[in-house]
């Protein structure tokens, strides 16, 4: 049987990430599309000749043409441009609704049965925007930002109980950004529920809010340290999680930027919401009940991203 096929679109800081990603897992074949002449090829060059060293099995191929993207299986989304200090996300909007125009027709013609995962920033209105281009079925194109946000939360809440990360879950909703609602009473250290453990004195309600501020930021303390370019190891790995997902149908349940039409109240939007990714794509959303403050923090984060989604019709005449 034939290797899937991955096609990376964008083969900048989290593009090559994720074909390092990809080719040390052996998810399959990997190809590294972009626009810039010779870092698709140069890039895909060197990860290859890391294969004898690692010892993995998959074949990687630089390109500037969509032709080679042909029949993948998987195509994850980085292209476009990431933010520098004092950015916000939404201030990539109109360079990158360009990008995805692009894409989203390349796309369209070329690799049709794909599972598109979308990282683009600013990403709730990116992956609608890159759906519409593309025309492919809702529950194949999602955007990912909650397993990262996620991750994070783990990663400081692990940091603050000292306990390893594997056994810390947490669950986060809403857009990518400073909208994003980290639900803490979903959210546990091997089952207990936050709220919980500063009950039991494990933490304190202050220290937990300000590592749920520090979680909303998380994407900006990075940009601010790198200081050129934003974060790519951690988005690309949560990136990674999601495709294998897809790959392997493992039903896993994975927040993500998906189109939610008829559950959690909303009609027909992209947002960040729990979902069961499998070989059908995203299976199934999570219809969770939210008490009033949640419910609130929600709706805002859900008009913040209507905001840019109108922007972009603002934009480009054939999304309205
Ligand atoms: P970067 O290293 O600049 O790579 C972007 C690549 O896209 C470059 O190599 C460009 O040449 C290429 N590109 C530009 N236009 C096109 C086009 N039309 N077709 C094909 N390729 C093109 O950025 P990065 O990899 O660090 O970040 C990529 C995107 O991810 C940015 O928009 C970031 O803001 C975003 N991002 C999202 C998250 C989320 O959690 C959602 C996290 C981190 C970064």
């Amino acid at each position: 049987m034939a290797r899937p096929k991955i096609a990376l679109i964008g083969a900048g800081q989290i593009g090559g990430t994720l074909a390092h990603l990809a080719a040390m897992k052996e998810l399959g074949d990997v190809v590294l599309f972009d626009i810039a002449e010779g870092i698709p090829e140069g890039k895909a060059l060197d990860i290859a000749e890391s294969g004898p060293a690692e010892g993995f099995d998959a074949a990687l191929k630089g390109t500037s043409d969509y032709a080679d993207i042909a029949g993948a299986d998987v195509c994850i989304v980085t292209a476009g441009v990431p933010r520098k200090p004092g950015m916000s996300r939404d201030d990539l909007l109109g360079i990158n609704l360009k990008v995805m125009k692009a894409v989203g027709e390349g796309i369209k013609a070329n690799a049709p049965n794909a599972f598109v995962i979308c990282i683009t920033n600013p990403l709730d209105a990116m992956v609608w925007a890159l759906r519409e281009f593309s025309g492919l079925p809702h529950e194949k194109v999602c955007g990912m930002a909650g397993v990262l946000d996620s991750a994070r939360f783990r990663h400081f809440l692990s940091l603050e109980f000292g306990v390893s990360m594997r056994d810390v879950s947490a669950f986060v909703l809403g857009g990518h950004g400073d909208t994003m609602v980290p639900l803490v009473r979903y959210s546990t250290v091997a089952g207990i529920p936050l709220p919980d453990l500063v009950d039991m004195g494990w933490t304190t309600q202050e220290k937990l809010d300000a590592i749920v501020q520090r979680t909303r930021d998380g994407g900006a303390e990075i940009v601010g340290l790198l200081k050129s370019g934003s974060a790519f190891y951690a988005p690309a790995t949560s990136a990674i999680e999601m495709a294998e997902a897809y790959l392997k149908d493992q039903k896993r349940l994975l927040p993500c930027a998906a189109w939610c039409d008829g559950v959690l109240g909303l009609k027909g939007l992209y947002v960040g919401v729990p979902t069961v990714i499998g070989s059908g794509g995203i299976e199934r959303i999570v219809d969770i009940k939210m008490t009033k403050d949640e419910q609130a923090m929600f709706d805002s984060s859900v008009n913040a991203v209507k905001g840019l989604v109108d922007a972009c019709k603002g934009i480009d005449e054939t999304l309205a």
